[in-house]
Parts: C-alpha cells; structure tokens; sequence
C-alpha cells in the first residue's frame, strides 16, 4: 500500500491517479478538514478531469485519513517554502512528514519525497534525522527522490504523459519505484542519484523563470523605444533555434518563482543571471502599475475606483493564487495609495480575498472604465466583445479590439 502524505496540488492527483490504476492507496493529511472533504466525496481545488479522476479513484477503493499508514511505501508532496530574507529553503514540512513516517513505518520501508527540495537538502536535513533515529540508511530506510514536474492547469493529462526522474542510492530501490510509477506514467522514467534529481528539478524551473525574464526584459526596452515587443518576438520565433516566451504581469505559482531563489540562496556569487531574472519578473507587477497610471493620463482618467482589474490568480484556468502578480499589485497599491480603490474580479475566486472584489462579469465591467487584463482565463476570451468601449490594457495580448494597450 502507497501512503501519500500532503493532499495538495501535487499529492492529490497523485494519490488519484495510482489508485486509479490499481494500486492501493491512502492519502494522508494533516488537514483534518480537507480530509473530511475528501471523504465526503468533494475535491478541494479545481483542476482539468480532477473530478472524473477522483470518481475513478474512489472506485478503486482510494481511502483518505488524518493519520500516517503503517506501510512499506510513501510518498511524500507537502510544501517545500523558501526563507523570504535568507532565500534558503526551508524543509520544515518535509522533515515533519518524514519524522512522522519513522514514527509508523515498516521495516525496509521507501520513502518516496515529490516536494520540490533545492540541491543537498536529502543529504542535510532528511537523512541526519533517519539515522538519528537509529536507522540504518539502505537497510532500515529508503530514500528516494521523485520531483513531480506536472503543470497546474494541465495537470492530469502531465501525470500520465510527462517523463520523470526518480533519485535513489541503491539502483533497484530506483527501478522498484520506477515500477511504481509506471502504473499511470506512459513518459520515459529516468533513474538517477538523489542529488542529480534534486538540482534537475530546480534547473527546469529556472530555465523557465530565465526565458520568461528575457521575454519580460524585452517587453521593457521595447516600450522604452516605442517598438511592439510582440511583433518582435513573433518574428524572431521564426528563426529555428529561436523559441522566446511571452512577457506578462509577472511570474507567480509557487514553482518558477519560487525553485531559482534555492540556487540563488545556494550558490552566492555563482547564480548571477539566475538572480538577474528573478528581479527582472519581480519587477513586472510593479512595470504594470506604471504603465497603468501612464495610460489613465493618456485617456484622461482620474478615478482610480474606476479602474478593474481582470483576474486574481497566477495564471489562466487555474483558481491558485500563490505569488500571483495580480496580488503583489494590490499590496503595492496599498501601500501607496493608503487603501485598495481598485475593482478586482476573478471567475475562478469564489470566495472574498481582497476590498472591492466583484463576483459577476457583467456588475465588475458595469462599475469600471478602464479593464486591466492579467490574467487571459476562458472566461475573458469567450466574452472580450464584452470589453467594448472600455480603455484596456492587455497584459497577455489576447484582445484585439482597437485601442487595447498593452505592456
Ligand atoms: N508566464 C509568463 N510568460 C510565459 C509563460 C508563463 O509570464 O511565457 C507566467 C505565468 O503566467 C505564471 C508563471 O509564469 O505566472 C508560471 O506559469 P507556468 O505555466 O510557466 O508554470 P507553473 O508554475 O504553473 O508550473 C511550472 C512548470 N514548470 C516548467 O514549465 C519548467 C511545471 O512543469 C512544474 O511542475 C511546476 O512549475 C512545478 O510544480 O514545479
């Protein structure tokens, strides 16, 4: 039986899905709250063919509860947070988790750990506490190192396409997991060393967190020269070995503006253009400001209560907020304008989280003239006829109506 530990983002389609394929599974959390929603038969975050998962994975018998298992495997996707002032990891939950499993374990038992951990961070602080416990380490206790690498918003058709690395000391734990996961994953599994998996994780989020940076620093020249940075990089992505992201509001989730700031913390003096990057997509919340107060001097607009903005999480189609550049705005405009004035409005936000937050399209655009765009849900894509009239500003270039602004 697999025990997997943390029922977030990660955890959750995962537990779904190996028990979807037959094997049996309980899911564990410290949430007593969100376990008993998981019981009542309600998922507890919205996610593309979660619902149909979850219904496949009760059928198959999937069982849910507050306490840690006493098995032979585990499977370990809670938070791995970074020190906001030190940009170290911090692996406090991850080193609860595993404390708890020693508490319960089997003997020979594999600990499998999914959470994004920066590089040593197995060797640092997880093992010390297996052989402090008076384990013997490939002998009492497993270690292995599986990053999960799915995206949110796409989440479950990733699980099963997606390749993945899996980290282990001792070769047949690795090819034994592999097992595991090839119950649900049809991509290539890779199996490795611990360490190795560990840093590869960090370098493709930061990989990606570079190459938005760039798409993001040329949205700035661009503007500084009066050039269309779209136009730019849609012919420049023309070239075969020219691949350029799109510029935004921002990078937000809590993996690509997160997993750098490791390296960063890590290696001083050697992450230099990891480090120009992450400043380069912190700044971008703070560029769309800018270019808001630029355009309502430009339109002649003077109420900032009279200005919305579209779309409160981090990215399209997904209702997590984590880091979102919508919410690094509106901290910021507190602090300057002692106050939100601002209307916000997010499909996907149910639930009231910031002042003069609107629950209905219609009422939002009926209060506001000028729409700022942060977020390009389905939502806004189907509807941008809607924006008719209105001064915009597109921060993701989907709307084509005359006039739009962009960054
Ligand atoms: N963004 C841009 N421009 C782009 C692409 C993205 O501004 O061209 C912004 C998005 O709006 C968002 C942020 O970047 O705010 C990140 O979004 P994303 O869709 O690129 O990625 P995440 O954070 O949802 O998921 C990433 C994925 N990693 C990579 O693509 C390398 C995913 O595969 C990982 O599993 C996930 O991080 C994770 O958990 O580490």
């Amino acid at each position: 039986m697999v025990n997997v530990i943390g029922l977030g983002y990660i955890g959750l389609p995962t537990a779904l899905m190996l028990a979807s394929n037959g094997v049996e599974v309980t899911g564990t959390d410290y949430n007593q709250k969100l376990v008993d929603t998981l019981k009542e038969g309600k998922i507890t975050f919205q996610e593309k063919g979660l619902e149909t998962l979850f219904s496949d994975a009760l059928r198959a018998g999937i069982k849910f509860s507050h306490e840690y298992q006493k098995t032979d495997t585990y499977i370990i996707s809670v938070p791995t947070p970074y020190d906001e002032l030190s940009k170290k990891i911090d692996a406090e939950y991850v080193i609860a988790a595993v404390k708890n499993v020693l508490s319960c374990c089997q003997k020979g038992a594999v600990i499998i750990i999914e959470s994004t951990v920066s590089p040593g961070t197995i060797d640092k602080y997880v093992r010390p506490i297996i052989t402090d416990s008076g384990f013997i380490m490939n002998q009492d206790i497993y270690l292995v190192h599986a990053p999960e690498r799915i995206i949110p918003g796409n989440m479950v058709y990733e699980l099963e396409h997606n390749s993945r690395t899996i980290g282990a000391d001792i070769r047949e734990i690795g090819e034994k997991v592999k097992g595991i996961y090839r119950s649900f994953c049809k991509g290539e599994i890779v199996v490795t060393d611990i360490r190795t998996a560990e840093m590869t994780k960090v370098v493709e989020n930061t990989f990606r967190d570079i190459n938005i940076a760039y798409a993001n620093e040329l949205a700035k020249i661009c503007r500084s020269d009066h050039m269309d940075v779209y136009e730019i990089i849609r012919i420049a992505n023309k070239h075969p070995r020219v691949n350029i992201l799109s510029p935004g509001p921002g990078v937000g989730g809590h993996c690509i503006s997160v997993d750098p700031w490791f390296l960063v913390g890590d290696y001083p003096g050697l992450a230099n253009i990891i480090l120009a990057a992450r400043k380069i997509n912190d700044s971008m919340p703070e560029f769309v400001l800018e270019r808001i107060y630029e355009i309502m001097q430009e339109a002649g607009l003077q109420d900032v209560s009279r200005v919305g903005l579209y779309g409160l999480t981090y990215k399209e189609n997904v209702d997590d907020m984590r880091e979102s550049p919508a919410l690094q705005m509106l901290d910021s405009m507190k602090r300057h304008l002692s106050g939100n004035l601002v209307k916000v409005y997010d499909p996907y936000i149910l639930e009231d989280v910031v002042e003069n937050q609107y629950h209905d399209l219609e009422q939002f655009l009926a209060d506001i003239d000028f729409v700022v765009l942060l977020v390009a849900h389905e939502e806004i894509r189907e509807n941008m006829d809607k924006l008719q009239g209105k001064v915009i500003l597109d921060t993701r270039k989907v709307c084509h109506l005359e006039g739009t602004f962009y960054l």
